[in-house]
């Protein structure tokens, strides 16, 4: 049997059987890796061997710190880890905690003690960390002090959950007490790069919460590709945004991203569109890292809050709709990379530079993978077709005892769920995610086109296109519409509203009904939750 370096084999035992994963494939030079690999030694020692150590790392509104100096404090938690909280390699681990520099040092110690990390969103209520404690048989948490009431209060059904430490936290065998105590070296495990990671639960809208396990290798792997071809990031740059970093996105773009190339990084625990203008602002932030809506918004603050600092910034999570992308170049002359992105796949796999966008689309399959467009057969799709996006590269999805992984995995691809159509140039067009996908009068219907067209209006803030039963057409186009200041929500509006979108798609598309309102029912990954809206 291959190496590994857990003791506790839970992961391992629990992964698909070989015949469900989806095909690998490493014919880039620089996904090419050595079999033992621990993913914090690759971001966080080896920045000291490239000369980093005195560069600043992480940057907050209360102080900053260092590459050596976070590799200090990541050292002295994994001996809490270990020493103080009996930590074996591959027990898994929970952290709970919003974007601060102490959530990053316990993420990277969990890495160094051949943990597996499970992060969860600040927002979860105890019902659904239960669900992800017993799934994923978590022993151990680390979690901020401020967010402890709901891990309490989920502490009665879970079981293997016996070792907690609270940070922020002033009792004695808090973890910044016991933190005092511990030495600023640590041995850090010689894990296998096949060794699981870390375990992420997608931010499903709907059903049980899949665990997708990841291996050093792949953590390594997603700095290596979109960031190394595509953001091409400087050891001068300074990352900012809002994901969290328990969501793939944000640990990428908001931790791994910026220690695999040396700069920095400006964590911030909450941010509004404004708050995050002000942070980039003051921090002379280069990079950003947000979701459509945000960039949507900020766009329309843009004015008050002019940005010179800012180079480039990423959007994923949900569709770019194309008058976002306009009016943020116009509101600050920066072409937004579009990526698209999975938890399954840990990152994106889907984008574009600034240079080679293509409007409407979500960009080409980046170096290192392969995308196809795939019909209900499982066959190619002609271009211009709409069906099933399909990808395969270095990442890919295995999911914790799911029997799920036999739909996401068909035939070695990966397949998102997601109904694209490809161009001859081999440019992806996001339509909608396949089950979203309305069928009125015997039409299928895209909402996101929908909600495209209703964006270059000029009295639409926001607005969310759904299905909604109906006797005679199955079902009929609806839009949910959050108007800007200043615009009155009337009939004159909604027929205002229809005959514009009339006007810019087919007609057949247009929204049969329209409900206005204050605001739109999201995510804490900033997608917009379609079930609600129906
Ligand atoms: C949708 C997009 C159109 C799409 C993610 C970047 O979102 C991430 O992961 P999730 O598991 O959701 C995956 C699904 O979200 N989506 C994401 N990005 C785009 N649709 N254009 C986009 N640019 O339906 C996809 O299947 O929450 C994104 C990096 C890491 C991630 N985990």
């Amino acid at each position: 049997m291959a190496y590994t370096a857990h003791i506790d084999t839970f992961a391992r035992d629990n992964l698909p059987p070989r015949k469900y994963w989806p095909e690998f494939s490493f014919d880039l030079p620089e996904v090419k890796y050595p079999a033992r690999m621990n993913c914090a030694a690759e971001l966080l020692d080896k920045s000291l061997e490239n000369g980093w150590g005195q560069n600043i790392v992480i940057r907050t509104p209360d102080g900053q710190c260092t590459y050596e100096q976070l590799l200090a404090q990541t050292n002295r938690i994994a001996n809490v880890l270990v020493r103080n909280m009996g930590l074996k390699p591959g027990n898994r681990v929970l952290l709970r905690g919003p974007n601060n520099p102490v959530m990053a040092a316990c993420w990277m110690a969990v890495m160094k003690a051949g943990g597996i990390v499970v992060a969860t969103m600040p927002l979860l209520r105890a019902k659904e960390l239960t669900e992800i404690v017993v799934k994923a048989e978590i022993t151990h948490a680390l979690c901020d002090k401020r967010l402890q009431q709901e891990l309490v209060n989920a502490l009665p059904d879970c079981p293997t959950l016996k070792k907690i430490a609270y940070w922020y936290d002033d009792a004695s065998d808090s973890l910044d007490e016991l933190c005092k105590k511990a030495s600023g070296e640590f041995r850090t495990v010689d894990t296998s790069a096949e060794d699981v990671a870390l375990i992420a639960f997608t931010s499903g809208t709907t059903g049980k919460p899949k665990g997708t396990m990841h291996f050093h290798r792949d953590v390594v792997a997603m700095c290596d590709l979109f960031p190394r071809s595509t953001l091409k990031p400087e050891p001068t740059d300074i990352f900012c945004g809002t994901p969290p970093l328990a969501f793939t996105f944000g640990l990428g773009g908001m931790l791994c991203f910026p220690m695999r190339f040396g700069a920095s990084t400006v964590l911030m625990e909450r941010a509004t569109p404004e708050s995050l203008m002000e942070t980039i602002q003051k921090f002379k932030s280069t990079v950003c890292f947000t979701a459509p809506t945000f960039f949507r918004q900020m766009a329309q603050v843009a004015k008050a809050h002019p940005t010179p600092s800012l180079k480039k910034c990423v959007s994923a999570g949900e569709a770019l709709p194309d008058a976002t992308r306009q009016m943020f170049k116009q509101a600050t002359g920066i072409e937004i990379i579009d990526g698209l992105g999975s938890t399954e796949m840990i990152h994106i796999f889907i984008s574009h530079t600034p240079e080679r966008t293509r409007r409407g689309a979500s960009g080409y399959a980046i170096p290192g993978y392969k995308a196809t467009v795939l019909d209900d057969n499982g066959k190619p799709c002609a271009p211009g077709v709409v069906g099933h996006l399909a990808v395969k590269g270095p990442t890919g999805c295995r999911y914790l005892a799911d029997d799920r992984q036999r739909t996401y995995v068909r035939n070695g691809w990966n397949v998102t769920g997601d109904a694209y159509k490809m161009d001859a140039d081999g440019y992806f067009y996001y339509q909608a995610r396949t089950d979203d996908m309305i069928i009125s009068a015997g039409y299928n219907i895209a909402g996101p086109e929908v909600e495209g067209a209703l964006l270059k209006h000029e009295a639409v803030a926001e607005c969310g296109v759904v299905g909604i039963a109906d006797e005679e057409r199955t079902q009929i186009v609806k839009a949910v519409v959050v108007l800007k200041p200043g615009y009155t929500p009337n009939d004159q509006m909604v027929k205002g509203l229809q005959d514009f979108v009339k006007n810019s798609i087919a007609p057949y598309k247009y929204p049969r009904a329209i409900e206005f309102a204050t605001s739109l029912p999201r995510t804490e990954t900033g997608k917009l939750q379609r079930f609600k809206l129906k």
